[in-house]
């Protein structure tokens, strides 16, 4: 039987970026120096492939601190954790590794210093998602507004309009934010804006990638956990854009089969959080119903690294 043909387009950059490949290398190097368990504040990262396997070599994944005896590492996740956090493990004298992505720590440093100024700070995330929690966290209560869209906007209660600074969640959508950020200058001239955006080069370019085969495809896959932010956001760049079929699938057995008949060209893209081996899963998955052609689509090189914390890269005590 002869298979109907079809070209997928790989958006690149796809997958890691240099935070979550830190966050991962953080709990594996953990596990070697402390052996198991090590305990895992939330999903290191929002994947299951990704937790399931640590979770084999000995990670145990908890919600909140107090599921974590006193007398085993715990690591924060990538998505940061509120300044009380620490603070606590401290108070139970805990040893502890923040595997916070330093991008996101840079918004925190910079809430914080927009507090000392005495500015109230503006939030735009999402409400719940652990990292808004983790930033907003970084301030007394009631020191961040959150907005979520433009209609919230009209509704903030500030302080005073003139003494405002606004942050954004990571992985939020370059353009969504874009008009979020409009509405705010438009209500309060005087905030001030940030040096550089919050955004992360990550989420910009997995964002670029998508609007670059968008035009050219029939459908997008875009692959990873139904709670991580940045995927779910590709899935919307791709609608944006034109996308008709537009589906998040963790791994090859959610593919609609259904929703791609006809299909011709279809994209694969994958968030942050995505490992390859589930791009290459799915790559097999077409291979064996369609004459396949893989074409991949880069529309920028990342070269970016970041380094564990110190307490990793020193030995381990002799006792
Ligand atoms: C930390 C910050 O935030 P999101 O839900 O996209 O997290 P995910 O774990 O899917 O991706 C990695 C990450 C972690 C992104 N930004
Ligand atoms: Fe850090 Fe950006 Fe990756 Fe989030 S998506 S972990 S902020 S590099």
């Amino acid at each position: 039987m002869t298979m109907p043909p079809l070209t997928l387009y790989l958006a690149a950059p796809r997958g890691f970026c240099a935070g979550v490949d830190r966050a991962i290398k953080i709990v594996e190097m953990a596990l070697e120096k402390w052996g198991a368990p090590v305990y895992v504040r939330h999903e290191i990262v929002h994947n299951k492939f990704v937790v399931d396997r640590l979770r084999d070599m000995g990670a145990v994944f908890v919600e909140e601190l107090d599921e974590a005896p006193t007398d085993r590492p715990v690591i924060f996740s990538a998505h940061g954790v509120p300044k009380a956090i620490p603070a606590e493990a401290e108070r139970r004298n805990m040893v502890y590794v923040d595997a916070t992505c330093p991008l996101v720590s840079k918004v925190h440093l910079e809430a914080e210093r927009h507090h000392e100024n005495g500015l109230q700070m503006i939030m735009i995330g999402h409400a719940g998602h652990p990292e808004t929690v983790g930033t907003m966290g970084q301030l007394p209560e009631g020191e961040v507004l959150l907005v979520e869209t433009v209609e919230d906007v009209a509704g903030l209660e500030v302080r005073d309009p003139e003494r405002l600074a606004y942050i954004t969640q990571t992985t939020l959508s370059i353009d969504d934010t874009a008009a979020i950020v409009a509405a705010l200058r438009e209500r309060f001239p005087a905030i001030a804006i940030p040096r550089k955006e919050d955004i992360c080069y990550a989420t910009t370019n997995r964002q670029g990638a998508v609007k670059a085969i968008a035009g050219r495809i029939d459908a997008l896959l875009v692959i990873g956990a139904p709670n991580s932010s940045n995927s779910k956001r590709l899935v919307e760049v791709g609608r944006a854009a034109g996308c008709r079929v537009a589906q998040l699938v963790q791994r090859a057995t959610d593919i609609d089969w259904e929703a791609l008949q006809g299909a011709t060209a279809v994209g694969v893209a994958a968030g942050a959080s995505a490992p390859e081996v589930l791009v290459d899963e799915v790559i097999a998955a077409f291979r064996a119903r369609f004459d396949t052609t893989v074409e991949a689509v880069e529309t920028v090189k990342e070269r970016v690294e970041f380094k564990v914390p110190r307490i990793l890269r020193e030995p381990a005590e002799t006792p």
